[in-house]
């Protein structure tokens, strides 16, 4: 039956495309950045976005998706907290036959027909780079042993899973480098503080490393090994991820000693990405960030050039 006016095709092809985002919360500067980027790309480009801020709960996400499921959106895009436990409702979703592009964080899914996309970085590379940054320094003192400490992202989160296994997999090859403590901070400031003071606590002047899933873990860190009476970044080596600029405040104040990048600026690629798919073009099933890495001696030379 008809149910409306007719539409002329230009008036279809102006049709604003409408993306519903589950965001994983607000817990990091990277984290803001990457909403703000994604609220401007569909800002430019004329998409209508419903936002969802999940404040880092999978129940949160799991309602938010039926949500645009029951509005019937277009696309619908998340950033999933953890890996593990979307089978339900991606497929809820793929039999509204509303397509679901990842950005960010992956899912453990055994059928990858859930989603139509990825995009974000290759977390466990920035565990390796970070990995291979320490190797190198340990290189320079042979016979000295390193204690690490390190501070986890989300438990269950792809980050923190996958920069686990790629610092621990580069550093395996040189035994004076030992992981003697590792607990969640849940990519918070105040949980990476709280958490390293429990660890100076228990372990003191013979932690010589800090390694932090993220940067804001690490400047809550910073001011625990300061409260403690040590020197962050001469005392202890500290080592992160992200690239936010407040790593590289830090790093410029000597207290940090690297960052890894991690770029949170994928708006735009989400939004074309978006577009293709409900014009039913193909798309990449992975779309890796490209990104760098970022010791102290470059920090003040590369602030003025970051975008987050
Ligand atoms: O490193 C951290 C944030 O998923 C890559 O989440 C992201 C991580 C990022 O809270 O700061």
């Amino acid at each position: 039956a008809f149910t409306g006016v007719f539409a002329s095709p230009s008036a279809l092809a102006a049709k604003p495309l409408t993306i519903g985002f589950s965001q994983v919360g607000a817990e990091s500067e990277w984290r803001t950045a990457n909403t703000l980027s994604i609220k401007d790309a569909a800002k430019k480009e004329g998409v209508n976005l419903k936002f969802a801020d999940a404040q880092q709960r999978q129940e949160n996400q799991v309602k938010a998706i039926r949500s645009f499921i029951a509005q019937r959106v277009d696309v619908i895009a998340f950033s999933p907290v953890v890996e593990s436990g979307w089978e339900t409702v991606l497929r809820e979703a793929k039999d509204a036959k509303i397509p679901v592009i990842l950005t960010d964080r992956a899912v453990n899914v055994t059928d990858q027909s859930l989603y139509v996309a990825f995009i974000g970085s290759d977390f466990v590379e920035e565990g390796r780079r970070a990995g291979r940054w320490l190797m190198e320094r340990a290189a320079k003192t042979p016979d000295r042993t390193f204690n690490i400490v390190e501070l986890q992202g989300t438990v269950g989160s792809a980050p923190a899973i996958d920069r686990k296994n790629g610092f621990a997999e580069v550093i395996a090859a040189n035994p004076k480098l030992k992981i003697t403590r590792s607990q969640t901070g849940d990519f918070t400031r105040a949980k990476g503080k709280e958490v390293m003071e429990a660890f100076l606590k228990a372990q003191g002047k013979s932690i010589d490393v800090l390694y932090a899933h993220n940067d804001d873990m690490a400047i809550g860190a910073i001011q625990a090994i300061e409260e403690a009476g040590l020197k962050p970044g001469v005392d202890i080596l500290v080592i992160s991820i992200d690239g936010v600029k407040g790593a590289f405040q830090a790093m410029i104040a000597g207290k940090m000693n690297v960052t890894v990048e991690c770029s949170p600026l994928l708006g735009p690629q989400l939004m074309s990405i978006a577009r293709d798919v409900v014009a039913g073009k193909p798309v990449p099933k992975r779309i890796t960030t490209v990104e760098g890495v970022f010791p102290a001696e470059v920090a003040a030379k590369e602030l003025p050039n970051r975008k987050y």
